[in-house]
């Protein structure tokens, strides 16, 4: 399609429903191939956009928990809030919630600054909560298994009412509804698919509407490696939220500074990191739980070293008020035969009830691995020191024995 014929169907708002080949008009016959070729993709967002609608619609007036992994990323914040705007138009009140911390600080910013209305319910008070007023729970951009609050969920026996998300197949949870799309870059780009299919109108008269463009967008970008890994539904994603967003807001959620905390995980993932057929792996050592995320945007520095494509980085995180302490560990990579979820679940395995310690999506993983009865006493540093060495030690073999399959010895390097 030249560029003329673009620009006379952006009046008619034909040019999406092309795009995404689901009607066409009669003019554009040679188009008819192409949409041919799109028309399952988008039988299936028509199906999903049907089948939230009646969900939506059977629920009304309910009061619903919104759960978000307990570190929540602009992905799911935003995505969050979306459906939040979605369900609202049927009555049906949601609470967000999260049980972790919002410890990037360009979530903060996102939080603050678009007053986003998400919430953090620590676990050991909503043990006390009364969870019998919601009469369903959404997971959004996870599938309940990096949140704590899920087992409190479970205990209360609050259905499962939706599951929208972009990460692979975890457990199976049978909700009453679910848009599972393992392939899609961002969750933000299946809500913004709602959002033109009419879910949703958005108003940029409305400054709620307004600032959720723009944390889709943000969520949108920062899932997309700003857009570096987007790919058609992405940008068509984008292109729609463009003409609603405040590019100044999202300016200003951007320009935030890291911790002086931050930087010093930094620097100790620098000093230690080893590199070994161009991975580059590092142990932290010790770090308080609100500083978490120091962990990932390590990994996300260290994976930018010359001859490296791939940078896992972890550490001990301890909650000094709750007394539990996990190794938590991200990864990294530029390589796109390397699948993180596969590799994740390849060097850690599973847990004594089968279930993996961590996984991932397209160039970013995750891993959680407690610490259960070591947990603690660290005050005797003999002792801190020593529990660090063995886990440093535990993960490297394991990671090492998938880099250097010939070679299982650790590197003297430290
Ligand atoms: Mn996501």
């Amino acid at each position: 399609m030249n560029s003329s014929s673009l620009k006379s169907l952006e009046h008619t708002g034909e040019l999406n429903l092309i795009a995404n080949g689901i009607s066409l008009s009669e003019r554009e016959n040679s188009q008819i191939d192409r949409a041919e070729a799109n028309s399952t993709p988008n039988r299936f967002l028509e199906q999903r956009v049907e089948a939230l609608r009646e969900m939506l619609e059977k629920h009304r007036g309910d009061r619903q928990l919104v759960l978000l992994q307990d570190f929540p990323d602009p992905d799911a914040l935003s995505c969050a809030w979306t459906y939040q705007l979605i369900a609202q138009q049927y009555n049906i009140v949601c609470d967000l919630v999260y049980a972790g911390a919002l410890s990037h600080q360009e979530n903060i910013a996102l939080v603050k600054l678009t007053g986003l209305p998400a919430k953090r319910w620590n676990p050991q008070t909503t043990k006390e909560k009364d969870l019998q007023v919601y009469q369903g729970c959404v997971l959004i951009d996870n599938q309940g298994t990096t949140c704590q609050l899920m087992d409190l969920v479970r205990q209360a026996g609050i259905p499962i009412t939706a599951i929208v998300d972009h990460h692979s197949l975890q457990e199976g949870l049978q909700p009453e509804f679910s848009d599972l799309r393992p392939s899609t870059r961002a969750t933000a780009t299946i809500f913004t698919q709602y959002l033109q299919a009419g879910l949703l109108k958005l108003d940029s008269s409305i400054s709620e509407h307004v600032k959720c463009a723009t944390a889709l967008m943000h969520g949108l970008r920062s899932d997309t490696n700003r857009l570096m890994q987007a790919q058609e539904e992405d940008f068509l994603a984008a292109g729609y939220l463009s003409k609603f967003y405040d590019a100044q807001l999202l300016n200003a959620v951007l320009q935030t500074y890291r911790s002086k905390r931050v930087m010093d995980v930094i620097q100790r993932s620098l000093t230690n990191r080893s590199v070994k057929n161009n991975f580059s792996i590092a142990g932290v050592g010790y770090l308080r739980y609100e500083d978490r995320d120091a962990i990932p945007q390590a990994a996300d520095f260290l994976v930018t070293e010359e001859n490296v494509h791939t940078a896992v980085v972890y550490g001990i995180v301890h909650d000094e008020d709750e007394e539990l302490e996990v190794v938590i560990g991200s990864l990294r990579t530029n390589k796109l035969t390397l699948d993180p979820d596969e590799f994740i679940k390849e060097a850690f395995g599973q847990d004594s009830q089968g279930r993996f310690f961590g996984g991932g999506r397209l160039t970013a993983g995750g891993f959680e691995i407690p610490i259960g009865f070591l947990c603690g006493f660290n005050e005797n540093s003999d002792f801190a020191k020593r529990k660090w060495d063995v886990f440093d030690a535990q993960i490297k073999q394991k990671l090492l024995r998938l880099v250097n399959p010939k070679d299982n010895l650790l590197p003297s390097e430290r």
